[in-house]
């Protein structure tokens, strides 16, 4: 870890530094002997990542010699960690300065939950100020009794927490470019956020509006300058749709919807309707301009397929990834795996490009449609290799190759790319970005 080039190596190596000098890689060990023997056999041949103490005692470092400082009503990162940040695509610059989007630093980050401000962001016109004593939430249509809420109203309803992602179906678009892009993972795809939301089910609602026999689907609408609008099928609103109203233990953030957004769990990003003003129930989709000029599929043969409603089975290897340099000897490979199928199911990681494929283990329990962490133990041996990974998830459905994937659409399409991302390791120890 001498050569640190990313974020995450240094967070790494600081951690390493503090607390494992001793026991390098404690957790990781106890997860990857429990993934099997011989991954936990690979670390010990590989003799871990630690360094030999080099002077006994330790010295005394400076801050152990006077008080710390105080403390804040807000906590921020640590100083070392400020270069952690969204990347930032702004098609039209200033002039629109509110419109297009930000991406997670996926390669910066470990486990499965994304911090709220570095939750990606997409916006069509800017993040609206809300006063949320002003905000009301309406839901009317073919319904029985159109029902107002204030934010106050809704804050009395009984709530639920779930983790989900929540993913843009452009994610990935970069990948339907005819060369692969040399970026950091959080570029190519990170699209992708992963958020414990808590909020109320939208059928309690629905329920209590009374939804008329014809209804068979709502139109959710924002209340930004983009009045994004979309429609969606009631059998998903009675499912597992919610009105998000915390993220992460706190209220909303501005940019994820403030004061209250629709979830809609393994739906694609764009139907995710931020600062929600009104559903309105109806027998037919409203065919907006959200869901006809754009978040449409160009197929081959000149026509569009509207509605991919769910995404697609998806993962990437963001540890190691392009940015970092390896050292010869033991890594841990590890990456996000997510489904808008449901639950991921198992991860497969190659390191010769698809040839052999070995089973990941995958962390902590597993939540439908929300990101699960996969990791695995490697040992580098300084020659050239592939990374990739492959997820499946609870419905069986497997993650496609590029092969596979991209002739289905025509060549001007950028939604729903989610094949499998390779990473090819240079002699070097430098990694870029492959198609293979
Ligand atoms: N009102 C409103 N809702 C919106 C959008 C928007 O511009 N306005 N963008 C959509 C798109 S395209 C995506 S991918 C998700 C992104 O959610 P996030 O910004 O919280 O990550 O919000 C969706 N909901
Ligand atoms: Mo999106």
């Amino acid at each position: 870890m001498k050569r640190t080039q990313t974020q995450a190596d240094q967070r790494s190596a600081i951690q390493s530094g503090a607390q494992s000098k001793r026991k390098p890689f404690t957790v990781g060990r106890r997860e990857l002997l429990s993934a099997g023997a011989a991954a936990g056999g690979l670390l010990a041949a590989a003799g871990g990542a630690s360094r030999v103490l080099a002077a006994e005692p330790l010295p005394v470092p400076p801050q152990m010699k006077v008080p710390g400082r105080t403390f804040s009503g807000y906590g921020q990162p640590a100083k070392a960690e400020e270069t952690v940040q969204r990347f930032l695509t702004k098609p039209y610059g200033d002039i629109g300065g509110g419109s297009g989007n930000s991406q997670t630093p996926i390669q910066a980050l470990n486990g499965t939950i994304t911090p709220s401000g570095l939750h990606f962001e997409r916006h069509h016109n800017g993040v609206p100020d809300i006063d949320p004593a002003q905000h009301r939430f309406v839901i009317h249509g073919l319904v029985k009794r159109p029902l107002a809420f204030g934010v106050a109203d809704l804050l009395r309803y009984p709530q639920v927490s779930r983790i989900h992602f929540i993913e843009c179906s452009g994610n990935g678009s970069r990948g339907f470019l005819p060369e692969p892009v040399q970026a950091p993972a959080g570029v190519l795809r990170g699209m992708i956020s992963n958020s414990e939301w808590t909020g109320i089910p939208l059928s309690v609602l629905l329920e209590e509006a009374g939804i008329e026999t014809q209804g068979k689907w709502l139109l959710a609408e924002g209340s930004d300058s983009a009045a994004m609008s979309r429609s969606v099928p009631m059998v998903k609103a009675l499912d597992d749709a919610m009105i998000g109203l915390y993220q992460n233990g706190e209220r909303l953030r501005p940019e994820q919807g403030y004061p209250m957004r629709l979830l809609l769990p393994g739906f694609e990003g764009n139907t995710n309707i931020k600062w929600l003003r009104r559903i309105q129930v109806m027998d037919s989709p409203m065919f907006t301009k959200d869901e006809t000029s754009k978040y449409t599929d160009l197929m081959p043969d000149g026509k569009a397929r509207q509605f991919t409603l769910e995404l697609g089975t998806n993962s990437i290897i963001t540890r190691p990834s392009l940015g970092m340099k390896l050292e010869k000897g033991f890594h841990e490979i590890t990456g996000m795996a997510w489904s808008g199928g449901g639950r991921i199911a198992k991860v497969d990681v190659s390191t010769d490009g698809g040839v052999t494929w070995h089973p990941a283990a995958l962390q902590g329990e597993s939540h439908p449609k929300a990101v699960a962490r996969f990791r695995m133990a490697w040992e580098w041996n300084g020659t050239e290799a592939m990374l990739q990974s492959r997820s499946t998830d609870e419905k069986g459905r497997v993650q496609p190759s590029r092969k596979m994937l991209i002739p289905q659409y025509s060549a001007g399409n950028t939604y729903h790319n989610h094949t499998i991302h390779s990473w090819h390791v240079q002699p070097d120890g430098s990694i870029r970005h492959a198609y293979a």
